[in-house]
C-alpha cells in the first residue's frame, strides 16, 4: 500500500475503505479500534509573497500553511516526510501522547537525529484517547516558523461532541512572518548574543489581513450563514507570542483546549500561548446583519524585549444565499466592526482566563487527577547569561550573551538522539542523569535578582520509574525581567492544579490545589512573576522533551528532559526502533 495525500473528499473515502480492509487481519490483534490513514509530506521550497516581500520558504508539499491531517480518535497514522531541501528536517505532532510510540515525537536531538537531504522517514503513531485540535510542526531550529498544520482529531465514529454539533468546523491557525529568513534571524542572535530580530507580521491561516501594509488581498475570510453554531480549532502556531483573540460583536464557548474537552464558557477574548490549541464555538446572529465583523489577534506581552506590537486580522462575512441580490446589502455598502482588544500588557485578563479553564470531568469524560505523589520537583524557568567569549562583543545583557536555563541548567542539546541512548544504555557521554530536584541556590526568584546570572551549559535529564506519579512547580525568575513563558511538556498531558504570583509557598500553597476539576493540556503559561503547578503520571516509556514554547528561549537552553523507564508488563515497554529512524 502507498502513500497518498488525503486531497479529495472521494479519495480520502476510498483510502479509509482501503486502510480498514488493509487492517483487517491487524484489527484483531490490534489495541486501537481505528483505521490507518496515510500521508506523504514533501519538503520542498517554494516562493511565497507577503507584505510584497517574495522569498523562497520551507514547505510541505508546497503550502503555507501545510496540508492538515485529519484522523479519529483511535485511528493510527503513518506520515512519510521525505526531505527535499538542504536543511535538516523533523517534525513534531504537538500534543499527540505518543503512547510507546517515542520514536515518532519528533524533536531534533531528543528522539530522533535529523533527516537529512534526500531521505525519509515514516512517522507512526496511532492517537489514544484524544479528541479536538492539535498541530504538527518542525522540530528544529526555527523552520516551525513555516513548517506548520493542524491536526484535527475528529471524535470515535460511534461518539458525539458534548457540546451542540457545529454546522461546520474551521481551523484558524496564526502564524509568525518575518521578510527576512527566521533562520538566519536565529543564528545572528545566537552569534552576538543579542535578542533576535522580531517578525514583521502575525497571520491567520498564513495570511497576514488588511491592518498591514500591501496586505488586503492576503486576508483569510470566514463566509458564515445566520443561525448556526460553527467549530472554530484555533491554533499558535506563532513562534514567540502569545496572542489575544476576538471577534467584533461575536461572544466565544470555549469547549475543548489541547485535544480535551473542558466546562464550556463564554468569553469575549481568548488568550492562546504559542504550543496551545483551543476550540470555540461560534453562534452566528438569527438574521443577516448589515455589517462584516474583523477577528483579530495581537500579543501578550510580559517581558523587556522588544517585540511585534502588530495586528493580524481576518473577516466574519455573513454570505447571502447567491440567488438574492440586494443591493442595499451588498459587501462594499456594509460597515466594517472591529474588536477591542486587550492592551498588550493585560495580565488580568491573561490571570482570569486561565482561572476559568476547568475539565469536563464528568463519567465519560474523566479529569483522572493523581491524588498522591511519588515524586516533587521545584524548577526556576527563565532568562539568564552566558559570557561574551573573548575578542567578540556581545549585544546581550551588559556586554553579555543571552541565556535561558531550568533550574539554572541551559540544555545543550547533544550531536546524538538522546532516546537512541537511553534505549540502548549509551548514555556516557551523551548526558547525564543530574538534573537538580529544586534551584541550586535558592533567592528570591520574583525580588531583586542575584548578581551572577551566568547559567550552566549541560546536558542532564531526569529520570523516572515508570508510572511514577510527579508534581511539578514551575517558578518564573525576575531575572532579566519576569516574564511569562508557556511550557510543553511531550508525551504527557498534564493537570494544571494550581498557579498564582510571586514566590510559591510549599507550606501554604499546597492548600489550595485543584485536585477535582483542573484543566488537563500539553502547554501551560508559567504566570509572569509567578508559578505554576502541575501534575502527571510517567506512564509513557521514552524521553521527553519539556521546553518553552516561546522559540527563542529554547534556543537559549529553556529546555529539559524527562527518561521514563520501561514498566514490567510487555505492553509498558518502549518497542525498538524502526528500522528507518535517521542516523545522525
Ligand atoms: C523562486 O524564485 C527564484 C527567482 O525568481 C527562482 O530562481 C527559483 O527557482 C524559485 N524557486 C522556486 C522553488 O520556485
Ligand atoms: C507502525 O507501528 C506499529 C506499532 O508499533 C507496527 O505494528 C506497524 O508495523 C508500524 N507500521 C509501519 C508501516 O511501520
Ligand atoms: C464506541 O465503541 C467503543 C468500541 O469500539 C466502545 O468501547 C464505546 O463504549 C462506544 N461508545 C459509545 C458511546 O457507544
Ligand atoms: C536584523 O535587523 C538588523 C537591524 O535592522 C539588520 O541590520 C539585520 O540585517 C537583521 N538581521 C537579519 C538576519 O535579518
Ligand atoms: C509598536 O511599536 C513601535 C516601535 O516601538 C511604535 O512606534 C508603535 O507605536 C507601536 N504600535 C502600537 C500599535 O503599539
Ligand atoms: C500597561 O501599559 C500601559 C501603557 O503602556 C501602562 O500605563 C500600564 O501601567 C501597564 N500596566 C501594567 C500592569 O504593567
Ligand atoms: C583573538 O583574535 C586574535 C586575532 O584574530 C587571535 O589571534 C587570537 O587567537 C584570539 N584569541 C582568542 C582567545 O580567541
Ligand atoms: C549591568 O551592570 C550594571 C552596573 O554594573 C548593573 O547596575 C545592572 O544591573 C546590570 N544589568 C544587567 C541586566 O545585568
Ligand atoms: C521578594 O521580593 C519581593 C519583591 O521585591 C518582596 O516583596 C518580598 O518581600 C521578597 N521576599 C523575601 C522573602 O525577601
Ligand atoms: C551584589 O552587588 C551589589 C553591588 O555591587 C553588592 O552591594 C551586593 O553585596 C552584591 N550581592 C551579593 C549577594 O553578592
Ligand atoms: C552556552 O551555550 C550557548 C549556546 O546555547 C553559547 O552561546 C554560550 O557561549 C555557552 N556558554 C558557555 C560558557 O559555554
Ligand atoms: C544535519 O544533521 C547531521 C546529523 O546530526 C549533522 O551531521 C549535519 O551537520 C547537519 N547538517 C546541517 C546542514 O545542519
Ligand atoms: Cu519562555
Amino acid at each position: 500500500m502507498g502513500f497518498y495525500l488525503l486531497s479529495s473528499p472521494t479519495l480520502r473515502a476510498i483510502l479509509m475503505v482501503l486502510g480498514t480492509l488493509w487492517l483487517l487481519p491487524e484489527f484483531m490483534v490490534a489495541q486501537h479500534s481505528g483505521i490507518t490513514r496515510h500521508y506523504k509530506f514533501d519538503i520542498k521550497l517554494k516562493n511565497v509573497t507577503r507584505l510584497c516581500h517574495t522569498k523562497s520558504i520551507v514547505t510541505v508539499n508546497g503550502q503555507f500553511p501545510g496540508p492538515r491531517i485529519v484522523a479519529r480518535e483511535g485511528d493510527r497514522v503513518l506520515i512519510k516526510v521525505v526531505n527535499q531541501v538542504q536543511n535538516n528536517i523533523t517534525l513534531h505532532w504537538h500534543g499527540i501522547r505518543q503512547l510507546r510510540s517515542g520514536w515518532a515525537d519528533g524533536p531534533a536531538y531528543v528522539t530522533q537525529c535529523p533527516i537529512q537531504t534526500g531521505q525519509a522517514y515514516v512517522y507512526n503513531f496511532t492517537i489514544t484517547g484524544q479528541r479536538g485540535t492539535l498541530f504538527w510542526h518542525a522540530h528544529i531550529s526555527w523552520l516551525r516558523s513555516t513548517l506548520y498544520g493542524p491536526v484535527v482529531i475528529l471524535p470515535k465514529r460511534n461518539a458525539s461532541y458534548p457540546f451542540t454539533k457545529p454546522y461546520k468546523e474551521v481551523p484558524i491557525i496564526f502564524g509568525e512572518w518575518w521578510n527576512t529568513d527566521p533562520e538566519a534571524v536565529i543564528s545572528q542572535a545566537l552569534q552576538t548574543g543579542g535578542g533576535p530580530n522580531v517578525s514583521d507580521a502575525y497571520t491567520i491561516n498564513g495570511l497576514p489581513g488588511p491592518l498591514y501594509n500591501c496586505s488586503a488581498k492576503d486576508t483569510f475570510k470566514l463566509k458564515v450563514k445566520p443561525g448556526k453554531t460553527y467549530l472554530l480549532r484555533l491554533i499558535n502556531a506563532a513562534l514567540n507570542d502569545e496572542l489575544f483573540f476576538s471577534i467584533a460583536n461575536h461572544s466565544l464557548t470555549v469547549v475543548d483546549v489541547d485535544a480535551v474537552y473542558v466546562k464550556p464558557f463564554d468569553t469575549e477574548t481568548l488568550l492562546i500561548t504559542p504550543g496551545q490549541t483551543t476550540n470555540v464555538l461560534l453562534k452566528t446572529k438569527p438574521h443577516y446583519p448589515n455589517a462584516t465583523f474583523l477577528m483579530a489577534a495581537r500579543p501578550y506581552v510580559t517581558g523587556l524585549g522588544t517585540f511585534d506590537n502588530s495586528t493580524t486580522a481576518g473577516i466574519l462575512e455573513y454570505q447571502l444565499p447567491s440567488t438574492t441580490t440586494t443591493t442595499r446589502s451588498s459587501s462594499a455598502a456594509k460597515k466594517l466592526l472591529k474588536p477591542t482588544l486587550p492592551p498588550l500588557n493585560d495580565t488580568t485578563l491573561a490571570t482570569n482566563f486561565a482561572k476559568r479553564l476547568r475539565s469536563l470531568a464528568t463519567a465519560q469524560f474523566p479529569a483522572n487527577v493523581p491524588q498522591t505523589v511519588d515524586r516533587r520537583f521545584f524548577f526556576t524557568v527563565g532568562l539568564g547569561s552566558s559570557p561574551c567569549p573573548q575578542n567578540q562583543t556581545c549585544q546581550g545583557p551588559n556586554g553579555t550573551k543571552f541565556s535561558a536555563s531550568i533550574n539554572n541548567v541551559s540544555f545543550a542539546l547533544p550531536n546524538t538522539a538522546l532516546l537512541q541512548a537511553h534505549f540502548f544504555g549509551q548514555a556516557k557521554g551523551v548526558y547525564t542523569t543530574d538534573f537538580p530536584t529544586n534551584p541550586p541556590f535558592p533567592f528570591n526568584y520574583t525580588g531583586t535578582p542575584p548578581n551572577n546570572t551566568f547559567v550552566n551549559n549541560a546536558t542532564k535529564v531526569v529520570v523516572l520509574p515508570f508510572n511514577t506519579s510527579v508534581e511539578l512547580v514551575m517558578q518564573d525568575t525576575s531575572i532579566l525581567g519576569a516574564e511569562s513563558h508557556p511550557l510543553h511538556l511531550h508525551g504527557f498531558n498534564f493537570f494544571v492544579v494550581g498557579q498564582g504570583f510571586g514566590n510559591f509557598d510549599p507550606n501554604k500553597d499546597p492548600a489550595s490545589f485543584n485536585l477535582v476539576d483542573p484543566v488537563e493540556r500539553n502547554t501551560v503559561g508559567v504566570p509572569s512573576g509567578g508559578w505554576v503547578a502541575i501534575r502527571f503520571i510517567a506512564d509513557n516509556p521514552g524521553v521527553w522533551f519539556m521546553h518553552c514554547h516561546l522559540e527563542v528561549h529554547t534556543s537559549w537552553g529553556l529546555k529539559m528532559a524527562w527518561a521514563v523507564m520501561d514498566g514490567k508488563l510487555p505492553n509498558q515497554k518502549l518497542p525498538p526502533p524502526p528500522s528507518d529512524l535517521p542516523k545522525c
